[in-house]
């Protein structure tokens, strides 16, 4: 009851990787090292282009600053172009500096959101610089206890000082908000929610959107629910593809859950989000104890996957069910596109492209990570947070 996804269909899949994915990570417990870590934004690039090299599915990186700070922009944007991608989004950082600690454009004291309107500004320039579209800004902004501060003041603040950055972002630049409902604050968050999100963007203007990252709900919540909400409202800039098991936990996209992750791209495909450039797929990931540029490769492979059966949906059918009220058989019609095999269509698909059938076993034939880790030595590997 499935149908065959065409090769043009498939071939609209890109998806953003990030730079810090390639970095070391952990938990507030312990940061483990891996050999070949790279040291410095350059060596996350070439890392990166191994998973477009070979998935074709990942021509741009996102960028996190300033933990990606060069010298030279320009010579980073070369780079990035000689490895066959391109610099992507910049993500602003206020939620490492000892300044914001009791928030950044929330704060109570006008000096500090100064500091954090000003931190953004920078970021703007870098995006002058490596040629980015769009400023995510994600605020690590809450607090901890009833009475801290208060919660309305913190929003009135808050849209002033998103409306300081938006005015000074180009025509074709956009701002990208992120929601997160709780962490590192743990009683109130700035922007806890799509909602909060939303009222924020429809006040800066069009070029304002809302970033869904996967793992920032609490459990049971129906993500394509919202997917679905705004896309209809126009309001969906961009995905962080991620899964959870408990809290933000930043795992490989479609590992924990993969029928949300269908479901999810099901909404996207049916709000006509799949292949428009104003919804950006970003993977948003943290590759603690398993081989970095692999799980990148498994996570793009993933949500490859998760479009491929998506697009297996039999959607005439299924409006003719729906419209008979026939919920057996919508459910039905669902299921058999999840239930679809879809890895040798993808196989095939990869074949005909000149890519290799199966990525993951190429990229570990290829000698990549024993040649890194021969290679880099020295230096300070990068991490979250450099
Ligand atoms: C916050 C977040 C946000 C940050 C990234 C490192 O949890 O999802 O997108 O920029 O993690
Ligand atoms: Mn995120
Ligand atoms: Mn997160």
């Amino acid at each position: 009851m499935a149908v065959t996804p065409t090769p043009a269909q498939l071939d609209r899949l890109q998806i953003e990787v990030p730079s810090w994915a390639y970095g070391n990570s952990g938990t507030r417990f312990r940061v483990f090292t891996t050999p070949g870590t790279p040291r410095d934004p350059f060596e996350k690039l070439a890392d990166a282009a191994e998973v477009h090299r070979h998935t074709g599915l990942a021509p741009t990186v996102a960028l996190h600053y300033p933990w990606d700070k060069v010298d030279d922009w320009d010579a980073l944007r070369r780079h990035a172009e000689d490895l066959g991608v391109a610099l992507g989004t910049v993500n602003s950082n206020t939620f490492q500096d000892d300044d914001f600690k009791f928030g950044s454009l929330a704060h109570p004291d006008a000096r500090i959101r100064r500091k954090a309107v000003d931190h953004h500004l920078e970021c703007i320039e870098v995006m002058h610089a490596t040629g980015s579209r769009d400023l995510k800004v994600w605020l690590a902004d809450g607090t901890n206890y009833p009475g801290q501060d208060s919660i309305r003041e913190r929003q009135d603040r808050l849209a002033e000082s998103l409306a300081q950055i938006y005015a000074e972002i180009d025509e074709e630049h956009r701002m990208v908000l992120e929601y997160k409902f709780f962490e590192p604050a743990f009683y109130h968050t700035d922007i806890p929610d799509w909602g909060t999100s939303y009222v924020h963007c429809l006040a800066l203007g069009d070029r304002a959107k809302v970033v869904l990252d996967t793992g920032h709900h609490a459990p049971g919540t129906n993500i394509e629910f919202i997917v679905a909400q705004l896309l209809r409202l126009g309001k969906l800039g961009a995905f962080d593809f991620n899964s959870r098991f408990y809290a933000d936990d930043d795992l490989i996209v479609g590992a924990a859950d993969p029928f949300q992750l269908f479901r999810i791209v099901v909404e996207l495909i049916a709000g006509g989000g799949y292949g428009d450039p104003d919804v950006q797929l970003v993977l948003d990931q943290c590759h603690n104890i398993e081989a970095k540029v692999p799980g990148q490769i498994r996570s793009v492979l993933n949500v490859q996957e998760a479009i491929a059966k998506a697009l297996s949906l039999d959607t005439d059918a299924l409006a003719v069910a729906r419209r008979d009220c026939d919920v057996l058989l919508a459910n039905e019609i669902m299921m058999d596109a999840y239930a679809t095999d879809v890895r040798p269509l993808l196989t095939e698909h990869r074949a005909a492209k000149g890519l290799p059938e199966n990525p993951m076993r190429a990229f570990l034939d290829s000698g990549y990570l024993d040649r890194i880790a021969a290679e880099r030595v020295g230096g300070t590997q990068a991490g979250w947070g450099a």
